[in-house]
């Protein structure tokens, strides 16, 4: 089939991401509720603040937002993880970053599918943080062995997902109708099964390792274990999720509330116990429950330069050596503090942040002004000065290990901190992925450079057809 008779990436993704929200507000009706408040809040946040709208208006992301949300999966093998890049690849999600979490003692190590560019990201940025265990971390060899050969044994993917992405790779896309079964065959990927795949003996051994490969090794697949929407404003959020009905964990993760966010802040309510049964030793289903699956709401900031975060990694660093943040919540007020204090470094006036060079920019010529603008010989900085030239956050498409470090540990219970070696291993990672992961800072700094450009080439045009 010609490429111009296939269905766009971006189409598929929004239609993947829209099938997957609807699944999963069935499976966890507290992830509904959810959104109806972050919809609420976000709404009240816009009429309130009318520089940001301006902003998300300037930049072309204010349309996005509504629909925008992660999820995150788990892996059990290399050829899952690699299989999983051919599937996103369909909807135009490329693997993006490398998140070692071995160090916060998660024996997983991640990276984050997403759209790249700036047209597939505004049509629809929807994102995966994707993890693939390792057992090579556990040190009990016999139940290691166990766990690889159940792991290597069962198929998360149908033989129709799999051959639409093998017909999508051959011809470049694929048609509307084939398009629409592909969603439905992957979605059926990151379905919660009730029925464990071990039996009860060896789910406790399992989840005596680890909670995280128990909920890995003892189930047909992947399921998607939380979905997350994007909030304008999270500390409202936070607020008054126990309004609702909802018990948010202790604090909020990443920097502290600033007039200029920054990369990115989450929150999550606790895993709900699930119903599930197990084989007993006659076959016969055994019933029980599994805690896995959670919610977690998300504020997006700017994108940091290096120079930027390794000053926001420095004061993170910083405020966590003076106050550890307990997970049941008793000193949550003097980690807000001490994290404010600390950030006091951290300019927060966008223009500071800019002049600094610690944050990306997206740069647009100001239509009002463009008139005025015989811009020769005028550089960025003076285009800048005169209004012709405006400069808005690029938001952070990304996630953050110390923060993904405390989502875990929140839905894994406040007792599953385990000691592992930290044991960064990137290489090993794309090994089993098949490719490399992009390099987000690269992303960004195209973005901003092309946007530039963009502005320049405009101003010139204008001025030569002035
Ligand atoms: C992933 C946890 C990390 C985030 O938003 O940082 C994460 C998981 O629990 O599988 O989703
Ligand atoms: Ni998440």
């Amino acid at each position: 089939m010609p490429a111009n008779r296939c269905v766009s990436r971006d189409e598929i993704r929004a239609a993947f991401s829209a099938a997957m929200s609807a699944m999963y507000r069935a499976e966890v009706p507290a992830y509904g509720t959810l959104i109806s408040l972050v919809t609420k809040v976000n709404a009240e946040t816009l009429s309130r603040d009318q520089a940001l709208r301006a902003s998300l208006e300037a930049t072309e992301t204010i349309e996005r937002i509504s629909e925008e949300r992660h999820g995150a999966i788990r892996l059990g093998t290399a050829q899952e993880l690699a299989m999983m890049r051919r599937v996103f690849a369909v909807m135009g999600m490329l693997p993006v970053g490398y998140y070692d979490l071995s160090e916060a003692g998660v024996p997983v190590h991640s990276t984050a599918f997403r759209p790249i560019d700036e047209a597939a990201l505004k049509i629809n940025p929807f994102r995966v943080f994707t993890s693939l265990l390792r057992l090579d971390l556990i040190d009990d060899a016999e139940l290691r062995e166990e766990a690889r050969r159940i792991l290597a044994a069962r198929r998360i993917f149908s033989d129709a997902a799999v051959s639409l992405v093998e017909k999508a790779e051959r011809d470049g896309g694929l048609s509307r109708e084939d398009a629409g079964l592909f969603v439905l065959e992957v979605l059926d990927t990151f379905r919660w099964h009730d029925q464990a795949l071990v039996d009860r003996a060896l789910y406790e051994r399992l989840h005596a390792a680890h909670r995280l490969i128990a909920d890995v090794v003892s189930f047909r697949g992947p399921h998607i274990n939380h979905l997350t929407p994007r909030t304008l404003d999270i500390d409202a959020v936070q607020e008054r999720m126990p309004g609702e009905g909802i018990a948010p964990k202790a604090i909020v993760e990443g920097p502290p509330t600033r007039a200029c966010p920054v990369l990115l802040r989450q929150t999550s309510f606790k895993a709900i116990e699930e119903r599930v049964s197990f084989r007993d030793a006659a076959g016969d289903p055994q019933a029980d429950s599994h805690t896995a699956r959670f919610g977690e709401i998300e504020q997006r900031g700017i994108a940091l330069t290096p120079k930027g975060r390794a000053l926001y990694d420095r004061l993170l660093r910083q405020a966590r050596a003076t106050v550890r943040p307990a997970a049941d919540g008793s000193n949550a007020d003097a980690y807000r503090a001490t994290l404010a204090a600390s950030f006091e470094a951290f300019p927060d006036d966008w223009n500071e942040i800019r002049k600094a060079g610690l944050g990306y920019f997206l740069y647009t010529v100001e239509a009002s002004a463009f008139a005025a603008a015989k811009a020769t010989g005028m550089d960025m900085e003076d285009l800048i000065e005169a209004g012709v030239v405006r400069f808005d956050p690029i938001v952070y498409e990304d996630f953050l290990p110390v923060s993904a470090a405390g989502i875990f540990q929140s839905n894994l219970g406040d007792h599953a901190a385990q000691d592992f070696v930290a044991s960064p291993n990137q290489r090993l990672f794309e090994q089993a992925l098949g490719a490399p992961v992009a390099n987000e800072f690269q992303l960004y700094a195209d973005m901003e450079k092309a946007s530039a450009e963009r502005c320049l080439a405009a101003l010139r045009e204008g001025a030569a057809a002035a």
